[in-house]
C-alpha cells in the first residue's frame, strides 16, 4: 500500500509565507526560510512553494527563494505561480525544484503539460486546478481563482491526465483557509475518475479533516497551509493519529 503524503505549501508574496481564507485577506505566516527548514526537519514528505504574486518583477526573486529553500530542503520540492513556458520550468528546476505546478498557463496553453512532461517527465509536472462551486458544479479557475473557466473539475482533470500530468492538485476556493475540512465530494469525484495521483488542498482544520480526505476524498496526498503554519498540528501528531486510524504513512 503506498504510504499517504502529507505536504506543507507555503503561499508566498513579497518575500514572505503568507496565508488567507478563499484566496483573501492574506496574513504574514513567517519567514520562507524558516518555514522551509522546519518542515524539511519535521517529517513533511514533500513541500510545495506557490508564488502568488506571479507578478512579473516577482520573476527573478522566486528564482532566488527557490535556490535559497532547494538549498536546505531534501524533500521533493514542487514550485507554482506563474510558470507558463518551458523555459520557466526549467529555470524553476535549475534552481533546485523537482516538480513544477501549472494552473493558468495550462488552460490558456494545454499542450505546455505536454511539453514539460515530454522534456522533465510526467512526474515533474503537478497541474493546479483551483475550483469554486457555481450552482451545483465545480468550475475551474484561473489568475488566483479570480477568473472562471469553462471547465468543469472532472472533465479538466481527465484531459490533463492525456496531456501527461504527473499529479493533480485540487485546491476548494470555497474551503481554502477555512478550517472546515476538505471539499471530499468533488475530492472523491476526481479522484475516482483519473488513475494520477490527487493531491486534496483547501479547508484542512484538524487532523480528522486529514483521515476524511484519504478517505472520503480519496486522495493521495494532502496538502495544508493553515494548520501547520500556525502550529496548530505538528506533522508528527497527523502521522501519528493517521497511523492509529490505519492510514499508512512514512514515520
Ligand atoms: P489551507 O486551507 O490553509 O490548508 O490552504 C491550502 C491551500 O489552499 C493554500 O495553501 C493555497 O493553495 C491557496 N492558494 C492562491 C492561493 C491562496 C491565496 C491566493 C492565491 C492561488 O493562486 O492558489
Amino acid at each position: 500500500m503506498l504510504a499517504k503524503r502529507i505536504i506543507p505549501c507555503l503561499d508566498v508574496t513579497g518575500g514572505r509565507v503568507v496565508k488567507g481564507i478563499n484566496f483573501e485577506g492574506l496574513r504574514d505566516a513567517g519567514s520562507i526560510l524558516e518555514q522551509a527548514r522546519f518542515y524539511n526537519s519535521e517529517l513533511a514528505d514533500e513541500l510545495v512553494f506557490l508564488d502568488i504574486s506571479a507578478s512579473i518583477e516577482s520573476r527573478k526573486t522566486t528564482l532566488e527563494e527557490v535556490l535559497k529553500v532547494s538549498g536546505e530542503v531534501f524533500i521533493p520540492l514542487t514550485v507554482g505561480g506563474g510558470i507558463s513556458s518551458v523555459e520557466r520550468a526549467r529555470e524553476i528546476f535549475m534552481h533546485g525544484a523537482d516538480k513544477v505546478s501549472v494552473n493558468t498557463a495550462a488552460i490558456e496553453k494545454p499542450e505546455l503539460i505536454s511539453r514539460i512532461a515530454e522534456k522533465y517527465g510526467s512526474q515533474a509536472v503537478v497541474v493546479a486546478i483551483d475550483v469554486k462551486k457555481k450552482e451545483g458544479r465545480h468550475m475551474v479557475h484561473t489568475h488566483s481563482g479570480r477568473k472562471p473557466s469553462t471547465y468543469e473539475a472532472v472533465e479538466w482533470a481527465q484531459m490533463v491526465q492525456e496531456l501527461g500530468a504527473g499529479e493533480i492538485l485540487l485546491t476548494s476556493m470555497d474551503r481554502d483557509g477555512t478550517q472546515e475540512g476538505y471539499d471530499n465530494d468533488i475530492l472523491s469525484k476526481v479522484s475516482t475518475s483519473v488513475h494520477i495521483p490527487v493531491i486534496a488542498s483547501g479547508g484542512a482544520g484538524n487532523l480528522e479533516h486529514l483521515y476524511d480526505g484519504f478517505t472520503k476524498g480519496k486522495a493521495d496526498a494532502a496538502l495544508a497551509a493553515s494548520i501547520f503554519h500556525f502550529r496548530q498540528y505538528s506533522i508528527r501528531q497527523a502521522k501519528q493519529y493517521l497511523r492509529d486510524r490505519g492510514i499508512t504513512v512514512r514515520l
